[in-house]
């Protein structure tokens, strides 16, 4: 115990304070970047006015008008400071108190973060960050100060004044990073809520509507056949997702063309869209991995502005750039053919999802994605595979990257137990540009038999496969599965992903008792 002096307790309060800033710095930074809403002010604040009772809010909204929300939070922040203020004096008496104390408050916080109507996991995470920097700030200047309070005058003095000056640069500079991220972001954002997408000029029928219903399998487990915009696999580069405003937004198509074309994104909406349900695969899949989704998407046939640039002989390629420097060259080919491969703006009805290439990304059936689905999309060269390569490429990927027919056992899940006697079993198969037409199920080292498949949208969309096990006995079983396409059967043979694709057909075990 310690009697504290005056300046020493000055010194304990301004720990306090500045510890309290780095907490709501810190967490409003991990916010922005995770789920905005959960920063701890923000949360505090909206569930304080949630607990504010009427006739107080009449008063403040009669008093300060749309100031409320500024009159709210100046409020808060006088008093939390007054209150990390007692905190560090408390800490200078007992450390294990003040930290109890900032524990409670990221509790309190993670409360009021996690009690809003739309969170997740995410959403506690910002009280966490919070409460371990905010911890961390408060026992390091507490330490300076008493080890200081010794020599009134002396460079004691001037170590607490420096670790307090740098805590609150770190408070400062985070608070500033926050907000000019969550400036960018909802401004984004933004816009793309604004956004209205034009209809297809050929609007799926009502043929199409019942295939997309004939096409999943009902069996508890079994994948949607359409994936939802939210449980879509997303891989790419970007650490933080590209921010494009659609009103900035151009796309250049240059190169081995006869005239180079720019097309900004309103002119794209207007340019007559098609809508198409493509499923995507990464090349890093592994057999029975989860990286492939099917979606349906809006956007104009790529070789629609290609043949307005007009496409010199000799290119064979196309380069297309994301506006954070990610390339893929694609098959000239596969751009300019029949084929369904997009400018996209649309995902499942919505305009694309920021993580998945906000606002215009390309979509190739029967490609990978690491050779055909820029997200980000700005610009468009039309080339040679002599003369440019795409990212993965110079990374030991093939230059070019069709999807190798693939199948894969949903349900069970390897590893389950089920009981004797009949067994369902469901999965996915998908040979985009090729079509499946069968799929095969082997139990053990049984003869293989025809598992029965639903219906599919096209070519260039996964298919779901159902299969009854009529009498599956105890023990331990292995069961695999393989597809067909137009023309031949899955390949046995394991390779993996790198450098085009995994093959191999998919084995799952079961416990049968
Ligand atoms: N700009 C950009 N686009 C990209 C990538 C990337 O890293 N950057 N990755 C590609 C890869 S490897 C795949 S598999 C698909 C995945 O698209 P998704 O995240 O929408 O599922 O995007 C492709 N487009
Ligand atoms: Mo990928």
């Amino acid at each position: 115990m310690t009697t504290d002096r005056p300046r020493s307790r000055r010194h304990l309060a301004t720990a306090g304070v500045l510890s309290g800033a780095v907490f709501f710095a810190s967490g409003w930074l991990t916010a922005v970047l995770l789920d905005p809403p959960a920063a701890p002010h923000a949360a505090l604040g909206a569930t304080v006015v949630d607990l504010t009772p009427p006739w107080l809010k009449d008063f403040a909204v009669e008093a300060f008008g749309t100031g409320d929300k500024a009159a709210l939070f100046v409020v808060m922040g006088l008093v939390s400071i007054v209150l990390a203020g007692f905190a560090g004096i408390l800490a200078g008496r007992s450390r294990r108190a003040a930290v109890v104390a900032v524990l409670a408050l990221a509790t309190v916080c993670a409360l009021a973060a996690g009690t809003r109507p739309d969170t997740s996991a995410m959403s506690f995470v910002p009280a966490l960050v919070a409460a371990a920097s905010g911890v961390a700030t408060l026992l390091l200047l507490v330490h300076v100060a008493r080890s200081s309070q010794l020599d009134e005058h002396g460079p004691g003095r001037r170590r607490f004044l420096s670790a307090a000056a740098g805590a609150g640069a770190l408070a400062v500079a985070l608070a500033a990073a926050g907000s000019v991220l969550a400036r960018a972001r909802s401004s984004v954002m933004g816009a793309r809520e604004t956004i209205v997408l034009p209809e297809p000029a050929h609007t799926p029928d009502e043929a199409t509507a019942a295939r997309i219903d004939a096409s999943q399998v009902e069996l508890s487990g079994m994948p949607d056949y359409v994936t939802a915009n939210e449980d879509f696999y997303r891989i790419d580069t970007a650490l933080r997702v590209p921010q494009l405003d659609p009103a900035q937004w151009e796309l250049r198509v240059h190169g081995m063309v006869d005239e180079e074309v720019r097309i900004d994104y309103a002119e794209l909406l207007d340019s007559g869209l098609t809508e198409a349900m493509v499923t995507l695969t990464c090349v890093s899949n592994r057999i029975g991995g989860t990286l492939v989704g099917n979606a349906s998407w809006l956007g104009l046939p790529v070789r629609s502005l290609l043949s307005r640039a007009g496409v010199r002989a000799g290119a064979d390629m196309v380069l297309s750039t994301s506006a954070d420097g990610w390339k893929a060259g694609t098959p000239l080919e596969a751009l300019t053919d029949e084929r369904n491969a997009l400018l996209a703006v649309g995902m499942n009805g919505q305009p694309l999802p920021l993580e998945h290439g906000f606002p215009v990304r390309m979509v190739v059936p029967g490609l990978y994605g690491y050779v055909s689905a820029t997200k980000w999309v700005t610009d468009l060269k039309v080339t040679t595979f002599a003369d440019d390569e795409g990212y993965w490429t110079p990374r030991g990927w093939s230059a070019r990257g069709p999807v190798r027919t693939a199948s894969r056992i949903d349900v069970p899940r390897s590893g389950a137990t089920v009981p004797p006697g009949e067994v369902r079993l469901g999965g996915t198969a998908w040979a985009q540009q090729r079509g499946i037409t069968r799929v095969q199920v082997q139990i053990d080292d049984d003869d293989w038999r025809d598992a029965e498949l639903v219906s599919t949208v096209s070519i260039d969309t996964w298919r779901q496969w159902a299969f009854t096990w009529p009498d599956a006995t105890p023990g331990r079983h292995e069961i695999r599965c393989r597809a067909w396409d137009d023309n031949e059967v899955q390949t046995a043979e394991v390779m993996p992903p790198a450098p085009s694709g995994a093959t191999g057909h998919h084995v799952i075990s079961l416990v049968v008792e």
